[in-house]
């Protein structure tokens, strides 16, 4: 029997027909960071989900990437499928080899489901640490999961507060494979650039060769608002230029849980290269750092 799911009452649906971009993608430009949502009556949301999106399925994303012009994608497990990945590895199979995924796992997954997500194009495990999406562990949990992916030469995303980075210090920097930060820890943009809190990312990022950072997001972190964000600009464009093959971007379609101004798709397109200014950084960002990190290309 298919399940019934009804989105959340302030549960704001994708933009149905974004803006052709003006910003012209790169050849093998890279969405590094979306979602696919469901549909619900097919791959169930999960009972300890936080939130009930909109359905947001493989195709819709497959025709969003060709209207925009991205070539390939990163689909990541988002916490309303908890540890189902199903959705997303449908989506990555049916790709031809044009996305890649990143699932959410627990310890007790077995090596048997590592290795058939391996083999569909799962290339890491997320760990959120984002409390209103899910509960938090012990860093026990996480080094146990690291422990079992080794052997897959798969990385790990992360997704936290900025207050976060302080608390989970000693877990981010134990991490001995590539460590892939979600919006760039969401800073908050309102302080100041030079201010302790950004310096410690930065620190983070120097002090840690593994650490990458998807400079994703604005709509997320932003007070001032679309189609620019104006106020993260500096921050994004500050990890881009000082960390050129360590960044991805991408547009977090559907944009969960984005309960106001929810983002046109073509005008975020069109906010790269406001923080990836030159040809080169765009090409890095885009092409070349995905490439490597996802497909293993130099
Ligand atoms: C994002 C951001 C969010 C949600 C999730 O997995 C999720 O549910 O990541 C958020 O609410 O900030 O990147 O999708």
């Amino acid at each position: 029997m298919s399940m019934r799911f009804t989105k959340d009452a302030d549960w704001l649906d994708f933009a149905a027909e974004p803006t052709k971009p003006t910003f012209h993608l790169p050849v093998g430009a890279v969405d590094a960071h979306c979602h696919v949502f469901g549909p619900g009556d097919i791959f169930p949301f999960a009972p300890e989900r936080k939130y009930t999106p909109c359905d947001a399925s493989k195709d819709q994303l497959f025709d969003l990437h060709d209207f925009l012009g991205f070539d390939r994608s990163v689909i990541v497990q988002a916490t309303c499928h908890g540890a189902d990945n199903r959705a997303m590895i449908d989506a990555v199979k049916s790709s031809n080899g044009r996305a890649r995924g990143i699932a959410t796992v627990r310890p007790d997954v077995t090596d048997e489901a590592l290795a058939q997500m391996d083999e569909a194009g799962v290339r890491g495990v997320r760990f959120n640490f984002v409390k209103r999406l899910v509960d938090p562990k012990p860093d026990a949990y996480y080094l146990s999961i690291v422990d079992k992916i080794a052997k897959y030469g798969w990385h790990v995303v992360i997704y936290f507060e900025a207050a976060d980075l302080a608390e989970r210090w000693n877990l981010f920097t134990s991490i001995q494979t590539d460590v892939v930060v979600d919006h760039m820890g969401r800073p908050d943009v309102a302080k100041s650039l030079d201010g302790p809190e950004f310096e410690q990312f930065l620190r983070f990022m120097n002090e840690n060769e593994n650490v990458w950072s998807k400079v994703s997001c604005p709509e997320r972190l932003s007070v001032s608002g679309p189609p620019k964000y104006s106020d993260v600009v500096p921050f994004a464009r500050a990890l881009v230029e000082s960390f050129p093959d360590r960044v991805l971007w991408g547009t977090d379609w559907p944009h969960p849980n984005i309960k106001k101004d929810m983002p046109d798709d073509g005008r975020l397109v069109d906010y790269i290269p406001t923080i990836a200014p030159t040809a080169d950084l765009q090409r890095m960002l885009l092409v070349d750092n995905p490439s490597r990190l996802y497909w293993g290309e130099e």
